[in-house]
């Protein structure tokens, strides 16, 4: 069934919000009741929620699917505070694994709760496949969607992407989001480059990492589409910086091709970073964004950081059961 297009927030206050302030109790208790668990046993949905709990969640899937893609999700700072990093990094786990499936984010560090943060320490700074994602330093990013393998709505290995804010940097590290209803738009002016992106590229699937926890390994010989819409008609984007390198490899061979294609691709990059589709999100310590990772894109903006409390965003990839054919619960049990 196609459904109306809701109107899409333009800022970060025009996004569907949900605070958990009157339900700290309950998320207190739930990390009381699994302390013993890593983040691997507690992404089993192994965080009891109370029924006041999942009935707030329904609502953020509901808006999530069905509504404009986005949700704002609001935790007390001073709660979190008291929680540390550690305790918050799992509540938030403990809490989305109801949403969906936390899912693996790299193959060298297997994080399932990403701390998005400067790196420091020697493991995180030798992981080659996050250090080509740069997300592990302050500079201004490109905006994309998480998970570079061009994939449809659903079968990809992020469905919706949670980023919660326990520090904010000293300055600049604002998120900015952008609907892939309004690229597609900007791209409607542009019929030829449009056309392009909807056939979607080769890419070279040798040099893709995959994770077995992943829905489907990479396979590169058939074109895949960056620009789709999915079953309710909602216009989809597929697009990271990172990906050139990897179409372009599938077309190296291919003479005179790789010169339009890295053209069609920095068009399709210019649409995603365009000023009149980038809305700037400033989130507080407490606050979380949710997003349709093929509806919304995002990345942050340079920031500064204060050396003795540095900026830390804790990331999920949720893959959620059925999310092409919409399902109207969510998969908990
Ligand atoms: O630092 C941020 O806010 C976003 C970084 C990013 O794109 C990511 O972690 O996926
Ligand atoms: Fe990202």
């Amino acid at each position: 069934m196609k459904r109306t297009s809701p109107d899409l927030p333009t800022s970060k206050e025009e996004v569907p919000r949900w605070s958990f302030e009157d339900l700290v109790s309950d998320l207190t208790q739930a990390l009381a009741k699994s302390t013993d668990l890593s983040l691997s046993d507690l992404s089993q949905k192994r965080f009891p929620i109370t029924v006041p709990v999942q009935e707030r969640l329904e609502e953020v899937l509901h808006e999530l699917q069905f509504g404009t893609g986005a949700a704002l999700l609001q935790f007390p700072a001073d709660w979190l505070l008291e929680q540390g990093e550690e305790g918050s990094q799992r509540a938030f786990l403990g809490l989305c694994a109801h949403l969906g499936r936390p899912v693996t984010q790299s193959t060298d560090l297997q994080e399932l709760c990403a701390r998005v943060e400067v790196a420091r320490s020697p493991e995180v700074l030798e992981a080659k496949h996050t250090q080509r994602r740069g997300y592990r330093n302050a500079q201004d990013q490109f905006l994309h969607n998480d998970s570079s393998i061009p994939a449809a709505r659903g079968q990809g290995v992020c469905d919706v992407l949670a980023m919660l804010c326990f520090r904010p940097a000293r300055s600049g590290g604002l998120s900015k989001m952008a609907s892939a209803r309004k690229i597609h738009e900007l791209l409607q002016q542009q019929p030829r480059v449009l056309e392009s992106v909807r056939h979607g590229f080769k890419y070279d699937a040798a040099s893709v990492e995959y994770h077995p926890d992943w829905r489907q390994p990479p396979t590169g010989q058939e074109a895949r589409p960056m620009v789709f819409e999915d079953v309710n008609g909602f216009p989809c984007v597929q697009y990271a910086k990172n990906m050139v390198e990897t179409i372009s490899a599938a077309y190296a061979k291919e003479g005179g091709e790789l010169d339009s294609v890295k053209a069609l691709l920095k068009n399709l990059e210019d649409a995603c970073s365009d000023p009149a589709v980038v809305q700037y999100w400033d989130l507080k310590a407490g606050e979380a964004y949710l997003v349709d990772n093929y509806r919304w894109l995002h990345a942050r903006t340079h920031f500064e950081d204060d050396a003795a409390a540095p900026r830390l965003f804790f990331r999920l990839w949720l893959q959620v059961a059925d999310f092409e054919r919409q399902k109207t619960r969510p998969c908990a049990e």
